[in-house]
């Protein structure tokens, strides 16, 4: 096993953990908004962006554990994307992360509210990270902000309503990467922000986290459309080709599919060059940058 590998598995059963007990309980009222909550956020995922949050803390020199609360409402308000992006009246979406869609098993209204309440919810994890020794209120404001407006229309709603308006007509590719860099690009960036901000970042290790985290953003959104051409469904745990089908703004659909995937492959450069200001404390960062290229789902 990789030394990158040993910490993902590490720090992924730690997330895994965190989540699961930040959450609420499943046995508290209304338990069957809590059963939707807990379902779609503990079906499993890649838990990028916490992992993001806790590689960039560490890399500044923090714990995993001070960064832990914000590193999992991070995962909470992805997951809230998820099941509205999944909603009948957006995607429409069956499968996802491997099992039926949050509203496919709870119905729509339900649905609709467990993304609220895991908005809501990320936002409570965030404030009580004070809590956590050797935090500052100061880090926790910024980062209250920061992720605040990575989630706003400002960021990833945003994003998803350019997203909407654009389906099914033809865009330029600057309008794909308008999208791209808000809908998800946003709230990655906010993640390696996050760690950055609790692990005491300044100047120019602040200013190299920034860019690696844009980077790494749209670098992660081409590479998502590239596998909606034709990656494996299995792998993916939800249907490919269905960007095609809505004619909906894709970095291929623009550019071609072998200049999309060189386009990665220069983010990838780009990244890794971002990292050179961190002086040999970015392993992880890199790593993580080089599975988002090579992944599979
Ligand atoms: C606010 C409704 C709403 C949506 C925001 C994030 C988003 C926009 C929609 C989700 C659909 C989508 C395909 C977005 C692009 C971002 C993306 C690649 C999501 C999948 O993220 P992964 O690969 O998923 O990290 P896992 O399941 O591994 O966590």
């Amino acid at each position: 096993m990789t030394d990158l590998s040993a910490w993902l598995d590490a720090r992924r059963s730690s997330v895994e953990e965190s989540l699961r007990r930040f959450l609420p309980s499943v046995a508290e009222p209304p338990t069957r908004l809590h059963e939707a909550m807990t379902y779609s956020v503990m079906a499993g995922g890649k838990r990028i962006r916490p992992l993001l949050a806790i590689a960039a803390a560490e890399a500044c020199g923090a714990t995993a554990q001070a960064v832990m609360p914000s590193a999992c409402a991070l995962e909470l308000i992805h997951t809230y994307s998820l099941i509205h992006d999944d909603l009948p009246c957006m995607d429409n979406d069956d499968l996802r992360r491997g099992v039926p869609t949050n509203h496919k098993v709870f119905g729509e209204t339900l649905s609709l509210l467990a993304g609220d309440a895991l908005l809501a919810h990320a936002f409570k994890l965030i404030g009580e990270n004070a809590k956590v020794e050797g935090v500052a209120p100061a880090a926790v404001a910024e980062v209250t902000a920061l992720v605040g407006e990575a989630a706003s229309s400002l960021g990833m709603v945003g994003g998803q309503a350019a997203d909407w308006m654009a389906e099914g007509r033809n865009v330029s590719e600057a309008e794909v990467l308008f999208i791209h860099r808000k809908k998800t690009g946003a709230l990655i960036r906010a993640s390696v922000m996050t760690g950055a901000i609790f692990g005491g970042a300044n100047g120019d290790v602040r200013t190299a986290l920034s860019s690696y985290g844009e980077t790494l953003g749209l670098l992660f959104q081409i590479v998502d459309d590239v596998l909606n051409v034709e990656g494996d469904p299995v792998a993916l745990g939800k249907a490919a080709g269905s960007d095609a089908a809505r004619r909906k703004a894709t970095y291929p659909s623009v550019a071609g599919l072998v200049p999309a995937k060189a386009r990665a492959e220069a983010l990838l450069g780009e990244a890794r060059g971002a990292l050179a200001a961190l002086n040999g404390r970015s392993g992880v960062l890199a790593g993580i940058a080089e599975f988002t290229l090579t992944r599979a789902s």
